[in-house]
């Protein structure tokens, strides 16, 4: 990123970070490299490339120019060293936990995480000679008693799926590197987004995220990226990548994350605008019991979240009087909001996290996590607010 490009706004950087120079033909959009391997001019030069003395691509699973694009312009939102882009989000944080860690050391995770993301770290990276406790990163002493001398990654999302619990990163990371600086605190940022929350400016070493979601905003891509030190992220991309999982982002798919992006800073005004004006509407509705979302006063990590965040997201979930049976029958009338899993896209989309996306969980581990049989999320679209509200309205008439 150019020097006077820094210190331009979000919006700007969405849009023009990570540009090199001229297009071909002096294309305004940079175009799609949908190829699979690249031309060499000599046995010399592709050996140079293979032993990294020389810069230059080889092959599409250790770099394509359409995800090195990408990846400029996502290290400069979120203000890291260097970015490496995947084919999901759970290809995104396998790459960079089986980067970190080895047989022998141990993690400590927080128990509030993507369904999958806690499987991975329950049933899978345990599999394999790694010790996982999970604990409420919330609670710092909590989390200072759970550190040990093998303990290699402390790994949270802020705000947690589904119920936007909120973690403080910075003194997180200030335990964790008190206690051993080479502890990897590693932040999944895809509820918050780097429009509202950077991490690594927090003290955090890796942000991870399904760009799947709200980097790429319109519902129609499965993509993920890891962004943090060049360094590690050397080690993500030559070892954690094209080694252990090969979960590669293609250009297409590179290509339009890129363009998603162009319009993000004014989807994340809309979305969180919209959001807040949904979370009050739920919080004076009488069938609710109770609603999560860190923008509220009434949320428990409200001054963390006013502290570590610009805006506070468009996630909002809620518990309805009457539990599950209540939040099933709400869920089957919805007429323009989207019965659906997945987030950060233009519609509006409900879910039930205890038989959807937290179903890897166990009832126990979502008791303990605190996801309840009755809860319902909510992923607040770009829709005009009155119309939101309106469905909602009459879906909850059968609730
Ligand atoms: N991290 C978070 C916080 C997520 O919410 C998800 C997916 C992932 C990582 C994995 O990303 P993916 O591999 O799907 O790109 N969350 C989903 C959800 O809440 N509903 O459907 C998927």
């Amino acid at each position: 990123m150019s020097e006077n490009m820094q210190n331009m706004g979000f919006g700007t950087k969405a849009i023009h970070a990570g540009k090199e120079g001229k297009n071909p033909y002096g294309a305004l959009t940079a175009p799609i490299y949908q190829t699979s391997t690249f031309e060499f001019d000599s046995c010399a030069q592709g050996g140079n490339r293979f032993a990294g003395k020389e810069d230059g691509m080889i092959y599409t699973r250790l770099g394509n120019p359409s995800s090195a694009l990408l990846e400029r312009k996502l290290a400069a939102l979120e203000n890291a060293e260097a970015a490496v882009v995947m084919a999901s989000g759970m290809g995104a944080i396998s790459s960079v936990l089986w980067s970190a860690c080895k047989a022998g050391d141990h993690i400590v995770a927080d128990g509030t995480l993507y369904g999958c993301t806690h499987a991975l770290l329950a049933h899978g990276m345990t599999r394999y000679g790694v010790e996982v406790d999970f604990i409420d990163t919330s609670d710092l002493a909590a989390l200072q008693a759970a550190l040990k001398p093998n303990t290699s990654v402390v790994y949270l999302e802020t705000p947690a799926n589904p119920n936007l619990k909120i973690t403080d990163l910075a003194a997180v990371s200030k335990i964790a590197h008190e206690y051993n600086p080479a502890i990897k605190v590693i932040a999944d940022n895809t509820f918050a987004t780097p429009y509202s929350q950077r991490p690594l400016d927090l003290g955090c070493d890796v942000v991870v995220h399904s760009m799947t979601k709200y980097l790429n905003g319109h519902g129609d891509v499965i993509a993920g990226c890891a962004c943090g030190k060049a360094d590690f992220m050397g080690q993500v991309r030559m070892f954690g990548l094209k080694d252990m999982t090969g979960a590669v982002l293609g250009p297409f798919e590179a290509f339009l994350v890129t363009r998603g992006l162009k319009t993000m800073e004014i989807r994340m005004q809309r979305h969180c605008e919209n959001a807040m004006k949904v979370a009050a509407w739920l919080s004076k509705n009488p069938k609710v019991e109770k609603v999560y979302y860190p923008g509220l006063e009434t949320h428990p990590g409200h001054a963390i979240a006013k502290k570590q965040m610009t805006a506070y997201g468009a996630m909002v979930s809620f518990e309805i009087k009457g539990g599950k049976a209540a939040g099933v029958a709400l869920c089957d009338h919805l007429k323009l909001c989207t019965l659906a899993v997945s987030l950060g896209d233009a519609e509006t989309l409900l879910e039930h996290p205890a038989s959807m996306t937290h179903s890897p969980y166990s009832p126990e581990e979502l008791k303990e996590a605190g996801i309840s049989e009755g809860l319902i999320r909510m992923s607040v679209g770009l829709e005009n607010v009155e119309d939101i509200l309106a469905d909602l309205e009459q879906a909850f008439a059968f609730a």
